[in-house]
């Protein structure tokens, strides 16, 4: 099957399978309800619940029920971050994923909400796999831990805390792989680590794993910040330009073009090359992570 149509398929999967978690949108705060299905099924390209899997499937594993509530769960965390990302007091963005921002839909403290209640819907969701019959608890609990320190203070909230306070001033290489590397590669690490994990892959195979999965996070914000100047907001489906109201130091401007480029390329065949060495089948899994080099949105 051609890669793009594959592509496609297993996004259609992921959808199929994050939505099942959502909420009925019922009840007296069923606003609140409304607005969490109206940020999580908004058209993203579900990249961190398919590299999940994809991980998942390369060391072997078999039944996906627990997968499934974890990739459920990271894709809420990611969309609550885009939610409050795009604020007022944020980055204050009217459109996201071709659509308009959950807080002009529903208003800016709705929008506060329902970043906070998909935060801890996804909580609530990877506990709930707890009660699925003839689970592993012990995996389980690996897996939840990888959850809370990605996307907390030592992962994708301690690099936005960052990237906040140093908006306007000027940043080094060092600073600046700090925040491209909590800010958005904890996520991706998360995605990656917990597929491995649940799989039952060893310590060593998911440290290794944490690495490649760094490379691929970093290249994917430097591809962010390179669309950030050169894409259209038709295409992205967000504002471009973006970085340059903010007054955002990035690696386009600390580097320029070219040498943003070459690196996502660089970045992304190491990551390639790392996973090649387990020698297992993950021929999907390097397509995508190629695939993002070029990617347009
Ligand atoms: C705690 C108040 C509070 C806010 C948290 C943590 C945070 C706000 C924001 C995260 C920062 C962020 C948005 C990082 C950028 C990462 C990135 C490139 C996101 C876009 O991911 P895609 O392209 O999005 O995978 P789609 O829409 O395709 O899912």
């Amino acid at each position: 099957m051609e890669f793009k149509t594959e592509l496609k398929q297993r996004q259609e999967e992921a959808e199929k399978i994050i939505y099942s978690f959502l909420p009925k949108e019922e009840g007296l705060q069923k606003t609140i309800f409304s607005a969490m299905n109206y940020s999580v099924k908004a058209p993203g390209k579900r990249l961190r619940p398919i590299l999940m899997r994809e991980t998942f499937r390369m060391f072997g594993g078999q039944d996906e029920r627990v997968l499934h509530s974890f990739m459920a769960a990271l894709e809420c965390i990611h969309t609550y971050s885009l939610v409050h990302d795009d604020l007022p007091a944020m980055d204050n963005d009217d459109y996201r994923r071709g659509r308009e921002t959950t807080h002009k839909v529903y208003g800016e403290a709705m929008g506060i909400l329902a970043g906070d209640a998909l935060l801890h819907h996804a909580f609530d969701t990877a506990a709930a796999s707890f009660a699925i019959p003839d689970c592993n608890p012990v995996l389980i609990g690996k897996a939840l831990k990888i959850l809370t320190e990605k996307s907390g203070i030592n992962g994708m909230v301690g690099g936005q805390v960052v990237d906040v306070e140093m908006e306007g001033k000027p940043l080094n290489a060092e600073q600046l792989d700090f925040i491209y590397r909590l800010k958005t590669a904890a996520l991706l690490e998360c995605a990656m680590m917990i597929g491995a994990v649940l799989a039952g892959a060893g310590t060593e195979e998911v440290l290794k794993i944490e690495g490649i999965a760094r490379k691929v996070g970093i290249a994917f914000q430097i591809q962010d910040d390179i669309l950030d100047q050169i894409s259209t907001t038709e295409e992205l489906g967000k504002p471009v330009g973006s970085d340059e109201k903010n007054h955002k130091m990035t690696y386009v401007v600390l580097n320029g073009l070219p040498k943003s480029q070459e690196a996502v390329k660089r970045m992304s065949e190491e990551a390639v090359a790392e996973l090649d060495s387990f020698e297992k089948d993950h021929d999907f899994l390097k397509e995508l992570i190629l695939f993002l080099i070029h990617r347009r949105k």
